[in-house]
């Protein structure tokens, strides 16, 4: 056993008691964002990440799918863990076929590797470039995994936010895989809807059928807190114009939230407000992430 890791003094703690949200999730619903961290005495954090949380197991994790009425997880590394997915593949390999991965590679990854991986439920990687999550990674690395998970059928999570849009909008492109945009590109809330930035977005994923987006986290691009009424429009427009190429995920346990916890109950809510009919509501929540990621 390794030593426990203590989480930063300012670190906030997951919700402890989500209430049951109103909306009933509609059966085989799938959690497409969410992270386990750690626990840090078996599944030890990187040393070159840039937080240290709270320990978030994958028992937690999968109680509160249950509690929420979730039936399936995509566990989406997180950073603290660097390119260690020791603790995302564990919990995709103990959920009885009901979680898929998202790992964090390196040049360095063989075939044997992402075969291995694939075997235990990994169906893709994320390439992060948020600057206060990673180090740089050259462009050249990511294009080289790119081509090397590919062939597995795989695709890639990118995460950035919205003024570094402009500048990855040719590399994004080159991308030879399905391309999922984590939390729209993190839009300025208070610019709004029809400003240019976010237009961009809207404008990459119309050009662009390989490109997909969660719908996600409210609670990080809202700039009035809860009920998360400014970041409704955002998401109702991506919704309704790419019905076929979203997702939605609940983001636990919330990295980095510094304003306030998210009641995840609260964030189940919120999902019919995003995707007001029935319709909209199975494609996001069923049938793109089973496309995705089990089929
Ligand atoms: C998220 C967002 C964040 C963190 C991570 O892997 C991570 O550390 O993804 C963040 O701090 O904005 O998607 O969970």
């Amino acid at each position: 056993m390794n030593n426990v890791q203590p989480m930063d003094p300012d670190w906030l703690e997951f919700h402890p008691d989500p209430k049951k949200p109103y909306f009933q999730l509609p059966e085989g619903a799938v959690d497409a964002h969410c992270h386990v961290f750690g626990p840090s005495a078996e599944f030890p954090f990187a040393p070159e990440r840039k937080y240290t949380p709270c320990d978030a197991s994958k028992k937690k994790l999968y109680a509160l799918r249950d509690h929420l009425g979730f039936a399936r997880n995509v566990i989406v590394q997180a950073t603290c863990h660097g390119k260690d997915n020791r603790a995302m593949i564990d919990a995709c390999r103990s959920s009885g076929d009901l979680a898929r991965g998202i790992a964090s590679v390196g040049v360095d990854i063989t075939e044997n590797d992402i075969a291995e991986m694939h075997e235990a439920g990994v169906r893709g990687v994320r390439f992060n470039f948020v600057k206060r999550l990673v180090d740089d990674t050259p462009k050249e690395v990511f294009l080289s995994v790119a081509d090397k998970i590919k062939n597995f059928g795989w695709h890639i999570v990118v995460y950035f936010e919205a003024q570094d849009l402009e500048g990855l909008e040719p590399f994004l492109k080159q991308l030879p895989t399905t391309v999922v945009v984590d939390h729209m590109g993190r839009p300025d809330v208070a610019k709004g809807v029809n400003h240019s930035d976010f237009q961009r977005f809207v404008r990459l994923m119309t050009e662009n059928e390989n490109i997909w987006s969660k719908v996600t986290c409210p609670e990080r691009l809202s700039l009035q807190g809860p009920p998360y009424d400014d970041v409704v429009a955002f998401y109702a427009e991506i919704v309704r114009g790419f019905p076929d190429r979203v997702l939605w995920g609940t983001d636990w346990p919330h990295p980095n939230m510094k304003s306030h916890m998210p009641d995840d109950g609260l964030l189940v809510d919120y999902i019919p407000r995003i995707a007001p009919t029935p319709e909209l509501q199975r494609k996001l929540l069923i049938d793109n992430p089973m496309r995705l990621y089990w089929s």
